[in-house]
Parts: structure tokens; sequence; C-alpha cells
């Protein structure tokens, strides 16, 4: 099936139309309609026909005298779209019937369905976006959280890859001193000096690995951060748990039963998404947790970013931390629970702690801002100039590149492989990072050479 997409997706002559806004009941939808055709598939439908381009029309959407609705007509003549094809924009009433009546008097006219993703690939193809950037606007709508938003629109801007393309220029100009050294090696000059080419590996290493250093943070921002509710039984935990739920305003996914000790739950509160776990409850067991009265999902604990250490009372709340506390190595949370109970006297007030009622709501708030602050302390600390890396297929590439050029510097220091053995190396990394940018063009060797070396002289 999805080769059957694939070719029916590369169909560059098509002109296609879809439902950008998704199905069901609401005030407007969006259609779009892109290709060479596309404005005169759609001129047949929308009566007046807008006389400028980027210009909001209203206008009637026909078929064969029927009205099917009054809508707002956009032109965007290719190549200043999206796609870069001439398109079609047209936001129209929403709800069930209205769009899909739109879209099946176009493609009456000629236009195809299309298929998932063919508007942005088409802008890929069109060179209006690179494939970073297509990826970045998935992840855009995919977001669960703040900081995912915020590094798909990075990502969006090009601000990954921009480093990418800086990093590949880098590696083909010392692909180009290699190349140099080796044609040239009776030069006047005398071949490139080894310290300049050990200075520009290092340099090349370096950006690598700042780079794969923000792989935990963005593992966070994309995963979520675990978070685990533990304590005693009858603390009030599976309480907090659903309230803290209630309160988020997003509730992203429930997940019932990941493990069978456990629930967890996905909230978008703060920066991050937050996976909460609560332990179901207590079994027969022999474990030491659960034999000292501590509820906690062991398994999670170990995986967990941040644990919230609940009890009703002081000695709850140290007892709770005092078992976990080897167990996990994440900051711990105290969380004194059901404080609507709590005479004053009896809070506890210490640095970073949190008193919550699931009951009255009191204190939630705090805690989830808590959890954000922790995590963004802990784990958040990266140079904020720094492209934060989530996609797995971006830090495969990067590693592999590290690699390749780890493995060049090691044959180059220890000068045990020829220069043109060693720069093997050099290529294989330059490819990695084309084909993660999604542009392969060899002649740019040949281009730095002649350009950075004036071999004309
Ligand atoms: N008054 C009050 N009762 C609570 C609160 N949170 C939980 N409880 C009660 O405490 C009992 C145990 O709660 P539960 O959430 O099941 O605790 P768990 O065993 O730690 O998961 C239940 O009867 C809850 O109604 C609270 O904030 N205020
Ligand atoms: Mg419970």
């Amino acid at each position: 099936m999805s080769n059957g997409l694939r070719s029916v997706a590369g169909r560059l002559e098509d002109t296609i139309v879809a439902v950008a806004t998704p199905a069901g009941r609401g005030a407007l939808a969006v259609i779009r309609l892109t290709g060479p055709d596309a404005f005169a598939i759609a001129r047949k439908h929308v009566t007046p026909w807008p006389t400028r381009s980027r210009v909001a029309q209203l206008s009637t959407i026909h078929r064969d005298g029927d009205m099917l609705d009054q809508a707002i007509v956009t032109l965007y003549a290719g190549p200043d779209s999206f796609s870069g094809d001439d398109t079609v924009e047209i936001s129209s009433h929403g709800g069930f019937v209205v769009p899909v009546s739109i879209v099946a008097a176009l493609t009456l006219s000629g236009a195809r369905q299309a298929a998932p993703g063919e508007f942005t690939r088409r802008a890929v193809l069109n060179g209006k976006l690179d494939i970073l950037q297509a990826e970045a606007i998935s992840d855009l709508v995919d977001a669960r959280s703040h900081a995912m938003q915020h590094t798909a629109l990075n990502q969006l801007d090009g601000g990954l890859s921009r480093r990418l393309l800086k990093l590949r220029e880098d590696l083909i100009a010392l692909e180009a001193m290699i190349a140099y050294d080796i044609d040239f090696p009776e030069e006047d000059d005398g071949p490139v000096s080894r310290e300049r080419i050990s200075g520009a590996t290092d340099n090349i290493t370096r950006l690598l690995k700042s780079l794969l250093s923000t792989v935990p943070a963005g593992e966070l921002v994309r995963e979520g951060a675990v978070v685990v509710i533990a304590g005693p039984p009858n603390a009030g935990k599976s309480s907090l748990f659903n309230a803290l739920l209630g309160k988020s305003r997003a509730i992203v996914t429930e997940i019932p039963g990941t493990t069978r000790d456990a629930l967890e739950a996905v909230i978008g509160s703060g920066r991050y998404s937050l996976r909460l776990v609560d332990t179901a409850g207590l079994r027969e067991t022999v474990d030491p947790i659960e034999r000292l009265g501590i509820e906690v999902s062991e398994r999670y604990l170990s995986a967990a970013q941040v644990v919230l250490a609940c009890a009703e009372t002081k000695m709850g709340i140290e007892r709770t931390i005092a078992t976990i506390a080897e167990k996990a190595g994440a900051p711990i949370i105290p969380v004194q629970t059901k404080v609507d109970l709590v005479t004053n006297g009896d809070k506890i007030s210490w640095p970073n702690s949190v008193a919550v009622s699931a009951e009255t709501g009191v204190g939630l708030q705090d805690l989830l801002g808590t959890i954000d602050s922790t995590i963004a302390e802990r784990y958040g600390q990266v140079d904020p100039d720094l492209p934060m890396l989530t996609n797995a297929r971006h830090i495969h590439a990067l590693k592999s590149a590290l690699a390749e050029v780890e493995d060049f510097e090691r044959s180059w220091r220890a000068e045990k492989l020829p220069a043109p053995v060693a720069s093997v190396h050099l290529r294989a990394a330059v490819y990695v990072l084309e084909e993660l940018i999604g542009a392969v063009d060899i002649e740019d060797v040949f281009d730095q050479v002649f350009k950075t070396f004036c071999v004309g002289k």
C-alpha cells in the first residue's frame, strides 16, 4: 500500500486536493488544491474568480449550477505558494457535508485526492522546504508540549538545516585540504600543514558532539518526562493522579495497563509533556519496597525523570524518600497529600515541597509548576543556540557521521593509512549528512578544491 501511495504521490503533473482541517463539526474548513491545473479546475466552480493572487475573495462555490457554499477563496500563483505550484485555498463552512461536496466537485473536474503529506512532499520536491523542515511540520502538528512546539518551529525556521549545511561545508573543506595534499605534495607552499587538518577535524568533531549532546534533552521533549507517584497505600496517590489529569487542560492520552503494575497517562501542562505514572495497587509480593508499605512501580522508578514522594505526614514522606532514594536517580519532590484535612501546625514546608489536596484542588497548579521547573533545571540545560535533536533519523545520521570522522582522525593521526584511504571516511560522513538533508551533490567537492586553493596559480 505504501508503495502504491508513493507511486501516485510521485506524479508531480497531477493536481491534488484535500481538506486540510480535521473532519467533523466546525465553523470552518480549509480545502487546498495545488498543481499545474489548480486554477483551471477551480475556476469552473468559483464565481467570481479572484482577480489577484494572495487576496481573499468571497465567492460562490458551485457545481452544475448547484450552489455548494459561500466561501473565501485565495489564489497563490506558483512558485510563491507553500507547495511551489499554483494553489487555491478555499475557506468553506465546516461540518460533514460542505467541505466534502467541494472536494468532490474539484475531483470530478480533474483533481486527485492528495496522499498523506503530499502537499509538503511537493514543497520539498519544488525546493520550497528541505527534508528537515518538512519533518518539522509533521512534528509541529504532532506536538504535545510547548517544548516540542518550540523545537519544531526552530527546525522549520531552518535552525538545524543551517547547522548541518555548515557541517557539510566544513567536511568538504577538509576533504579539499586532503585532496590538495594528495595531488600537489611538491607545491612550493608544501602540503597543507598537519596542524591545519587536525584543527579542522577537531572543529567538526566538536560540532557533531555538541549537537549530539542535546539528545537526552531532545528525548525528553519528544517522549515527555516520566513522573512517578510513590507513597504508602491510601496516601491519596490515585486521587492525585486523577486530579492532575483533570487539572491539566490537555489530556493527551490515557494508557491503562501499559504495564500490569501501573497506570500511565500523558498530560501537557508546562513546557514538557508529562507521563504520569500511578501504581495500580498493592499485590502479594516479596518486593522489599512493597513490604515496607511503599507503593511505587519499580519498573518505572529507574526510568523516572521525577518522583513524587506522597504521604499525609512528614514521617510518611521521609520514609517514602528513604525507600526510593537509592533506586531512583531522579529528583524527588516531597508532596504532602490531603492538606484539606491537615491543620496548619502539621503542614510541612521543606524547600521544594508541595502541599496538595485532590479534594479541593489546592496546590495542584503549584505541583505542576514545581515538576516543570525541576525538569528544566535537571535536564533542560542545553545551549539555547543549539538546535535540539528529537528525531531518530537525525540522531542516527549524526552518530554515523561522528564515527566516520573519528575513524578518519584515528588513521590520520596514526599516519597508518595513506591520505586517500583515510579520506574515504570523510566522504562517507559527507554522504551521511547529504542524505540527512536530502541533497546529494558530489560536484561540490571539486568546486571547493578549486575555490579554496587557487590551483591555477
Ligand atoms: N479529604 C481528602 N481525602 C482524600 C484526598 N485524596 C485522597 N483522599 C482519600 O484517601 C483515600 C485513599 O485515596 P487513594 O487515592 O486511593 O490513595 P492511594 O492508595 O495512595 O492511591 C480515599 O478514600 C480518598 O478519597 C484529599 O486530597 N483529601
Ligand atoms: Mg492507588
